[in-house]
């Protein structure tokens, strides 16, 4: 339903209803998930949050500006304080424009002089409108607006500056003449006796609301009985961020450090809740192209080395050191630098000595025992309930920059990095050769090649190359992946000898798609001791 039906239904329903003030686009997502049928977007509480006084220092525009906020933060309607129309006749209806723009539900106007001052200093000094003028604003408003519904609320202010109810009833009478949908009588007593006297006089001929900020010990249930239309909350959500504001910030300063407000205030995902972030998530994931999807990166590193002999006593081969930096520092530079941030390491031997700064990790405490699968196994546990795209990897692998981004710029769900260059690179003890739909040609360029097997027995013929260790798994095949995993390892010998090749051929065997990335060279698998020394010097 249209805000301003809303807001015209409940001026006329026949309970009492009740507006809660709010001030900003937060503090109007709040009035709204408390339950309240509308919001009164207060002249105080708007000019007090941006740090001015009641007195239209902010400008009308502004004034704009944060009730646009307050709309598009809620569904419920609001009535903004619209003081005294911002000018004459034809600022007015200027703003009723803006409102119906912005979806503002109705505006109140007060029968006093611009500038403004808030109805409690000095009430009874303050000059009131003249009446015709006053009326000649509503009659503006009423025309300006093309919604029928739009509200227009005239606010009477003669009680407050001291007129008494007669002057208040004469006014309540032009202004309905001139075409007000209803009157606020306003009132800076501490008691409600001349709201009720005024009530008791004018009956229902047509809808009345309150602000009881002054008289709020009166019982809800007499205006109730009076049949008031709405009560207005004016200022309380403002008084109480005010308050709390004062108290955090006084204790802060106070003890230099979080520990006692920490608890007492909401934490950040609170605040996030409250922007709807997570609709910004998937917003993000619809919307943005593939290559800037969050990616998060296991990296493998539990085995020690033993072909390193006394080099691998005290720790595993990813913490030697080659040419003045740790193997593993090396490996996470490289993803660092095409912007994946988010990397665990699957830890196991001398898991202590692996201590690189800013790394998540997981541990395979049964590394002696376990296969690779086993530490992928575990780091998913951790990782796999996320949106982000996943890239596998080993942590003694130095691979150039530019294959992670060939491999973060691929869109299939599932990809692997082969090397077409595999006879020029130094014999492994199990070397992890592949068989694709297409060995590496110009054909391949632009043609998708596809995984057929991967395995250390190929034969020559079948050879297309060899698998880098890298492995991205994204998409629907994600949200399968893990248990994938799982049941794999409940197969003979997998729990304590399956690794990654054994994972990607139980893919193509569930006819999964694998998509072959071809490079040539320009990476560097540090099992073999051949290869470390063709690089440097380890320690
Ligand atoms: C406001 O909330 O700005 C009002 C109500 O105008 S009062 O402050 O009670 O006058
Ligand atoms: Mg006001």
């Amino acid at each position: 339903m249209k805000k301003t039906t809303q807001l015209r239904q409940l001026l006329h329903s026949q309970q009492l209803e009740f507006l809660l003030e709010a001030h900003n686009g937060i503090s109007a997502k709040i009035v709204e998930e408390a339950q309240f049928s509308g919001i009164w977007a207060s002249g105080l509480g708007i000019s007090a949050q941006l740090g001015v006084r009641d007195n239209n220092e902010a400008s009308w525009t502004q004034v704009l500006e944060v009730v646009e906020f307050m709309s598009d933060a809620t569904s419920i309607p609001i009535l903004l304080d619209g003081d005294t129309g911002y000018g004459n006749f034809n600022n007015l209806r200027r703003l009723v424009k803006k409102l119906e723009q912005r979806e503002i539900a109705g505006v109140c106007i007060e029968d006093k002089l611009f500038p403004k001052t808030n109805s409690f200093i000095n009430g009874t000094t303050q000059p009131l409108a003249d009446i015709a003028e006053f009326c000649g604003k509503i009659k503006a408003a009423k025309d300006a607006q093309s919604d029928d519904d739009f509200v227009v609320i005239a606010r009477i202010e003669a009680l407050i500056a001291g007129w008494g109810l007669t002057e208040a009833l004469k006014r309540a009478t032009a202004y309905t003449e001139a075409g007000a949908d209803g009157i606020l009588i306003h009132s800076a007593l501490s008691v409600a006796d001349e709201i009720l006297a005024f009530k008791r006089e004018w009956g229902d001929r047509t809808p009345v609301i309150i602000v009881p900020t002054k008289y709020y010990s009166t019982p809800t249930s007499i205006f109730q009985d009076y049949n008031f239309s709405i009560v207005i909350w004016a200022n309380h959500l403002l008084r109480a961020a005010v308050t709390t504001m004062q108290t955090v910030a006084k204790t802060i300063h106070q003890e230099a450090n979080l520990l006692s407000i920490e608890d007492t205030i909401v934490p950040v995902s609170e605040v996030f809740r409250l922007q709807d972030s997570a609709e910004l998530l998937q917003a993000e994931q619809r919307y943005l192209p593939h290559s800037q999807r969050s990616v998060k990166t296991i990296l493998l590193a539990a085995s020690r080395g033993i072909e390193f002999g006394q080099l691998t006593e005290t720790k595993p081969k990813c913490m030697l050191t080659l040419q003045g930096q740790p193997l593993l520092a090396q490996v996470v530079a490289s993803y660092h630098k095409v912007g994946i941030k988010n990397i665990t390491v699957v830890r196991g031997y001398q898991k202590q000595a692996v201590n690189l700064p800013n790394l998540d990790y997981v541990d395979n405490d049964r590394y002696d025992s376990t296969g690779e699968l086993v530490s992928l196994a575990t780091a998913l546990e951790t990782n796999s309930r996320t949106d982000s795209d996943l890239i596998i990897g080993y942590g003694d692998v130095l691979l150039k920059q530019y294959i992670l981004q060939l491999l973060l710029e691929n869109t299939s769900e599932l990809a692997i990095v082969v090397d077409a260059n595999w006879r020029n690179r130094s014999p492994r003890v199990r070397p992890d050769y592949v068989n694709c739909s297409l060995v590496n040609s110009t054909k391949a360029f632009y043609t998708q090649v596809f995984l057929r097997e991967i395995g250390s027995n190929l034969s020559e013929t079948e050879i297309c190359g060899l698998w880098t260790g890298l492995l991205k798994v994204s998409g629907q095949i994600k949200q399968i992946f893990p248990e994938i995993v799982t049941k794999l390892l409940q197969q003979p010998l997998m729990e304590s000898q399956g690794r990654i090749p054994d994972l990607i051929n139980e893919l193509v065997s569930q006819k999964c798609q694998i998509e072959v990335i071809y490079i040539t060279g320009h990476w560097l698998d540090v099992d073999e001791i051949e290869d470390i020394l063709k690089v440097g010097k380890f320690s």
